[in-house]
């Protein structure tokens, strides 16, 4: 996934769900993958990580309106610039 703003001020609202890569016969590489899992620590799914370049850009959420499962990962960034 990759996002690249066009103009000034631009932002995106991107919601995560079902991510997986497997080799082969192998179980998913990704863990919680589906991002159901969340214990409600750092409005991350648990196992994911957030990144910030620039603090307060980006926003996340773990939130309950997902294509599979209870859970998806909502990322906000709002103020990108080209
Ligand atoms: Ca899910």
């Amino acid at each position: 996934m990759h996002a690249t703003a066009i103009a000034a001020n631009s932002s995106v609202d991107i919601y995560m769900d079902s991510v997986s890569l497997s080799l082969g016969t192998e179980a998913n590489v990704f863990n919680n993958g589906g991002f159901d899992e969340y214990t409600g620590t750092n409005s991350a799914a648990d196992g994911w990580a957030k990144f910030d370049a620039s603090a307060g850009l980006a926003a996340y959420a773990s939130v309950e309106n997902p294509s599979t499962g209870g859970r998806s990962q909502r990322l906000a960034v709002n103020g990108m610039a080209p």
